[in-house]
């Protein structure tokens, strides 16, 4: 009775008290290739997937656990206390059991968009996930669209890692594992061309390169290149959970812009989004606003996020939007349209060509509206990256997760991060809890893109820069979910000022 009324004077009084917002982390049974399956997913009480917090509110959740197994949700893209981070092992002391809940709270420092994530070993496969849009009030006067890839297989993570790594049960590492110290540095093992054609086969390497020369565009230098770009084989490319066949078709207004949402969600693959008939500006990415680039296609790594602006055309219709995966047809995506009854309703699951391997070509035209912040003191730190595919090992500095000597900043340092892929395989880095600057692709200097997941190509360069501004246990590693799995981790530590 008391604590009724002190709730209804609460709530009278006004905005400055809201209630948490409960997100529901829990399973769902969806449709992919005509069978039922059981994905994850997060949702708000009244349904609606993810979370659309407020600019200059408070991000405010409890976090509540119906899976049947363990969890824990990573805000990834978010600058917040690391204690509220959500990594078990590292910034909070045990993932959330079945059944339990976590009160995760802060003032949020952002706007646009963002990912929630399992980070709970292999667990982001079953597709445990959703968008986190931080909302300004530009947006609330503009139709959002949120358009999410995500990847599936009918193969539970287990089995995938067990066929990348045969020996994974015994030597794979618990992702939550605590991190120690390495005392011993593994030698270099950097996968040699021979090797590479060994593990493609020549032949289907030859197709690729002959399909990759045929879309060559802009893009297409680095068709023929040998590097791997798809480890895992799945079955399906979803995208919001929907398959091709049956994709999510949304209502638009002829002649009005709307704000599309991509996020790259999936487990293992890189994706070209593919507007068709519509041109689009990017004018944000990671959540950054950057100076905007038309196109109609644009490239999205694992991990990353892409705001488009498109402008419906007058005449309406109907309109696909595509994400295609690199090195393959496959393809997936989703409908809008003006029409009641769409023209078509569904997709292409296979494009007529194979998409190229990402490049640079767009990170190179990405131009950050913010300049960098300086700071009188300066540290450089290397991030050296190996793999060997055969015994599908994949290093940074030569180790491996757990057994990992962490990065090391001062709070308020100038960090300048060169990360130097030595592999032949791209590998989608992300930083926790920061913001960094893209400023030199191989050795060139650019005024780049404001990024927290950056692609590192095969043999290449990329220099990032932030200011350690935020003290904590700050995870960094590849986001291709096998590669994570490998011990793909390391973590950056800032250590506060006082
Ligand atoms: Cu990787």
């Amino acid at each position: 009775m008391k604590l009724n009324l002190i709730l209804s004077l609460l709530i009278l009084t006004g905005s400055s008290f809201a209630l948490p917002t409960v997100l529901e982390v829990k399973s769902q049974t969806i449709q992919v290739n005509g069978k039922s399956v059981q994905l994850g997913t997060i949702v708000q009480p009244d349904g609606t997937w993810g979370y659309y917090p407020q600019a200059g509110g408070d991000f405010d959740v409890i976090l509540k656990n119906d899976l049947a197994e363990s969890t824990v949700i990573h805000w990834h893209g978010l600058i917040l206390p690391n204690q509220l981070d959500g990594v078990a092992g590292l910034t909070q002391a045990q993932p959330i059991a079945p059944g339990q809940q976590q009160h995760y709270k802060f003032k949020l420092q952002q706007t646009g968009s963002y990912w929630m994530h399992s980070h709970q070993g292999l667990q982001l496969q079953t597709v445990v996930e959703a968008p986190l849009i931080i909302l300004d009030k530009a947006d609330l006067k503009q139709q959002q669209v949120v358009v999410m890839f995500q990847d599936f297989s009918f193969k539970t993570p287990e089995q995938i890692m067990g066929e990348l790594k045969p020996n994974a049960s015994s030597t794979m590492h618990s992702m939550d594992a605590a991190p120690v110290a390495a005392n011993a540095s593994a030698p270099k093992m950097a996968l040699d061309h021979a090797q590479m054609m060994a593990k493609m086969g020549a032949e289907s390497m030859a197709d690729m390169d002959m399909d990759m020369s045929d879309s060559a565009d802009e893009h297409g230098a680095h068709a023929g290149m040998a590097m791997d770009l798809n480890d895992v084989e799945y079955d399906a490319y979803l995208t919001n959970y929907h398959s091709p066949d049956q994709p999510q078709i949304t209502q638009v207004v002829a002649g009005k812009t709307v704000r599309l949402r991509f996020i790259n969600g999936a487990s293992g693959s890189n994706f070209w989004i593919n507007l068709g008939k519509l041109n689009g500006q990017l004018v944000a990415v990671d959540g950054q606003a950057i100076k905007p680039l038309s196109g109609k296609r644009f490239e999205l790594a694992l991990g990353q996020r892409a705001d488009v602006l498109v402008k419906i055309p007058a005449a309406g219709g109907t309109f696909p939007l595509l994400g295609q995966v690199e090195g393959l047809k496959a393809q997936t995506g989703m409908l809008l349209t003006t029409q009641a009854k769409p023209a078509f309703k569904s997709i292409e699951s296979q494009a007529a060509v194979v998409a190229p391997a990402l490049d640079y070509a767009d990170e190179l035209k990405l131009h950050s509206i913010e300049a960098l912040a300086s700071a009188k003191d300066k540290v450089n730190l290397k991030l050296k990256i190996t793999g060997d595919m055969q015994n599908y090992v994949w290093q940074i500095n030569d180790q491996t997760w757990p057994n990992v000597t962490p990065l090391h900043a001062k709070q308020g340092q100038l960090v300048s991060m060169t990360f130097d892929n030595q592999s032949m395989m791209a590998h989608p880095m992300h930083l926790h809890g920061y913001e960094f600057k893209v400023i030199s692709i191989n050795g060139k200097r650019i005024n780049g893109a404001m990024r927290d997941t950056i692609l590192v190509l095969p043999n290449s360069q990329v220099t990032v820069e932030f200011v350690a501004s935020n003290p904590g246990k700050w995870m960094l590693h590849c986001h291709m979910l096998y590669h994570m799995g490998a011990g793909m981790m390391t973590y950056l530590d800032v250590t506060p000022s006082k």
